[in-house]
């Protein structure tokens, strides 16, 4: 594969409701669509995952800019690879950076699958035709909102409940949904909002029956998780604190968590995604996918990664109609009772609209050797 162009659209889409987590509200999501071309003409897109703002990690949609257009785009039409593989092999000296090695990487992926007339989630080695999810539901400001806002998502099918929580939004709140709706499977994301010392109220989410509890403690911890995992029935999920695989290693070993969360740009892309899946099966480790308000290529990824086995849980890869009111992709991404039916095109499997992509660019860079 040799790559002749890469061309970063930088695009600003408005969410239809602002979500909420323990740091902070998201109006717009800010990112980047990368389109990359080879010597054959076969075109494949990625999408940043990044925010505008570094609270969920130290990444930027600016940060993303920096890197991609500075270290790893050059990177990348040096010379020819192989295979997708190599491209986390290519990108490794440079340190972190995952969402911009990931928004790359994800292209190369989807040109690969393409250029060999295969679904991505194939090329992948996944196995689902269809994948069930859940959705992820943003701090609502009482528990009477909460309790209707997760009616509406029931009644729509989704196969699990994600309530974000923080100190103040906890256990009353999520006490009032598990009254409404005793047989749903829930869950809880405190997006490290606690410490230590709030170890009695997250002791007494253990009376909830919550699938897990996802990221309490700080985004760089494993020592304290495996602490509070020892005394909680609970299953502690980490997200912020894994960034790779041997990060996940790491954590498994220590008893920090017993679920992960994937998501592909924070691992720094789908070879390093496959890496923990592998070893999450091989130590009964249950994973799932996790979001970050993509629009529709970052969700095309999301459902060819949940294709694979040990992706047991339903992920937080809802509906495009969740977030967007027109999506970059064509068919949109359709989620009916809680299931996604994975395209076989090849590929992600979605064609993008190039109409709508171009409504919600705000500028264009092309790079070429
Ligand atoms: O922790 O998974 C998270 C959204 C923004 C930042 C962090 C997270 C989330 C979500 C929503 O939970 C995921 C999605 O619906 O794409
Ligand atoms: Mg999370």
């Amino acid at each position: 594969i040799s790559i002749r162009e890469i061309t970063l659209h930088r695009m600003v889409m408005r969410l239809k409701d602002p979500f909420t987590t323990s740091f902070g509200t998201f109006s717009d999501k800010e990112f980047f669509v990368v389109e990359m071309e080879d010597e054959t003409g076969a075109i494949g897109f990625g999408e940043s995952a990044a925010f505008s703002s570094p609270w969920y990690s130290e990444e930027t949609v600016e940060t993303n800019k920096h890197v991609m257009e500075q270290f790893l785009i050059p990177l990348l039409l040096e010379s020819p690879i192989n295979h997708p593989d190599e491209v986390s092999k290519r990108f490794e000296f440079i340190r972190r950076n995952n969402m911009a090695k990931s928004a790359l990487e994800g292209a190369v992926w989807d040109l690969y699958a393409k250029r060999n007339g295969n679904p991505l989630y194939k090329e992948l080695g996944g196995t689902k035709q269809q994948i069930e999810v859940g959705i992820s539901i943003g701090i609502q400001p009482t528990a009477k909102d909460l309790v209707s806002v997760v009616e509406g998502y029931v009644n729509e099918g989704y196969k699990r409940m994600k309530v974000k929580i923080k100190p103040g939004a906890d256990y009353e709140m999520l006490k009032e949904v598990r009254r409404h709706f005793p047989s749903i499977l829930l869950m809880a994301d405190a997006n490290s909002a606690y410490t230590l010392d709030d170890i009695d109220t997250l002791k007494k989410l253990d009376d909830l029956d919550l699938m897990m509890i996802e990221q309490p403690l700080a985004h760089d911890d494993i020592i304290d998780h495996a602490k509070l995992q020892s005394e909680l029935a609970t299953p502690i999920c980490l997200d912020e604190s894994i960034h790779s695989f041997e990060d996940a290693r790491k954590a498994i070993e220590l008893g920090s968590c017993k679920i992960i969360n994937i998501k592909i740009g924070r691992v720094g892309g789908i070879t390093e995604s496959k890496k923990i899946h592998d070893y999450c099966a091989q130590q009964g480790i249950p994973v799932w996918c996790g979001g970050m308000l993509e629009a529709g290529i970052g969700r095309a990824h999301n459902v060819a990664i949940t294709t694979l086995p040990q992706f047991v849980i339903p992920g937080d890869t809802a509906g495009s109609s969740r977030y967007w009111e027109n999506d970059i992709i064509d068919p949109e991404v359709i989620v009916e009772n809680g299931v996604i039916h994975v395209p076989n095109k090849p590929g992600i499997g979605y064609e993008v609209n190039r109409k709508v992509l171009e409504h919600y660019r705000v500028s264009k860079t092309v790079f070429s050797n």
